[in-house]
């Protein structure tokens, strides 16, 4: 149920007011006047972005009981948690633009909603726990300590807060992945083997390249993006290469190539064709996250009627006591 509390017809003075605004550096406030299509790019983004915090639980969650050690799986549950309030964190700010947080649940249980391409692949190992951890964050706080100066203030905001939890579970990855890495030649043959799945993935967390990414201009204008997927994407290649070289690990990349001249390390071409039929609901687990979701969601469901029935207890005695 979209509420459209800003629904004013967009006068030309209106909407150059509001480029102004971005293009001063300003930050856009819920209660703000804000182009509709601006309202409706961000509700799109964000909540694509809270579903992936909720079902970028469930590959992790596979491990829980099988980790290796009380240590490892308490810090393994203590980011689970994280990832739930994270998606509960971008939920509450897209409420911010007038839409129900119900509304935007179903859109995800029915397949109407997309969330990340990267949670549809399987967490096979002990050693995918460590690569989701330094790959997958790793690509989510490049892609977000930028978000984090979006100009949608409540976005930003929650940007900031997510990506230093992100960071420490980049790390927490990372020290899994070096351990493995100096491990026995079993231990290292996991995780090179969890690195070769899930790098290609990794990469098309960006998204599709700047010649086919229908949403970047608009974006980019509104200053809710400040770099292209295709900057992003080299990003992150430039600043993991190193760390693979310095654990004695191969990305599974014949093309990748230091250019001197530009200072990149160049890769090869992505499978644009795998990324459509994992967005499109045909990569490895699309149908086993959601009727893990669905199943979640029906398990709550006495929750979340027993929290209702309480609120509406607490609102009749307050009225009563008026
Ligand atoms: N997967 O025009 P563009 C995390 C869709 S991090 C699925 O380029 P845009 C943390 C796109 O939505 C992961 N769909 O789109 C974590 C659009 O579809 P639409 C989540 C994708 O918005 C770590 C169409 O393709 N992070 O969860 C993907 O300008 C570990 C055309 O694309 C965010 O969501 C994809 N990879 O750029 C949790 C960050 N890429 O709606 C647990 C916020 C594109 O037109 C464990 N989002 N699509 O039908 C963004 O930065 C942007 O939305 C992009 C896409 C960069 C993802």
């Amino acid at each position: 149920m979209e509420q459209k509390p800003q629904a004013t017809p967009e006068d030309p003075a209106k909407l150059a007011q509001f480029q102004a605004r971005i293009d001063a550096g300003e930050s856009i406030e819920p209660k703000d006047w804000m182009p509709e299509r601006y309202r409706k790019q961000l509700v799109r983004m964000m909540s694509q972005h809270a579903h992936s915090e909720i079902v970028g639980m469930l590959p992790e969650g596979n491990w829980i009981t099988r980790a290796p050690s009380l240590r490892r799986k308490m810090s393994l549950l203590a980011k689970v948690q994280d990832e739930a309030g994270h998606g509960l964190y971008i939920y509450c700010g897209t409420e911010t633009l007038g839409v129900d947080r119900a509304e935007l649940v179903d859109q995800l249980l029915d397949g109407r909603a997309k969330y990340s391409s990267i949670f549809n692949y399987p967490t096979l190992s002990w050693a995918d726990i460590g690569v989701i951890g330094w790959l997958v964050d790793g690509a989510a706080i490049v892609n977000q300590t930028v978000l984090a100066k979006a100009s949608y203030g409540p976005y930003a905001r929650a940007m900031i807060r997510i990506c230093k939890e992100e960071n420490f579970h980049k790390r927490q990855g990372f020290e899994i992945v070096a351990t493995l890495a100096a491990g026995t030649p079993a231990q290292q043959a996991m995780v090179q083997d969890a690195v070769n799945r899930w790098w290609w993935p990794s990469l098309m967390m960006f998204g599709p390249s700047d010649t086919d990414s229908p949403n970047s201009a608009e974006l980019l204008r509104w200053k809710v993006k400040h770099k292209t997927n295709d900057e992003l994407r080299q990003r992150f290649v430039n600043l993991t290469v190193p760390q693979a070289i310095a654990v004695n690990l191969t990305l599974p990349d014949p093309d990748l190539t230091y250019n001197a001249e530009t200072k990149n390390w160049e890769f090869g071409e992505i499978d644009w064709a795998e990324f459509h039929e994992v967005i499109r609901g045909n990569g490895p687990c699309n149908r086993e996250r959601l009727a893990a979701r669905r199943a979640a969601h029906e398990n709550g469901r006495w929750v979340r009627e027993a929290a209702e029935a309480h609120a509406a207890k607490q609102r009749r005695r307050s009225t009563e006591a008026a």
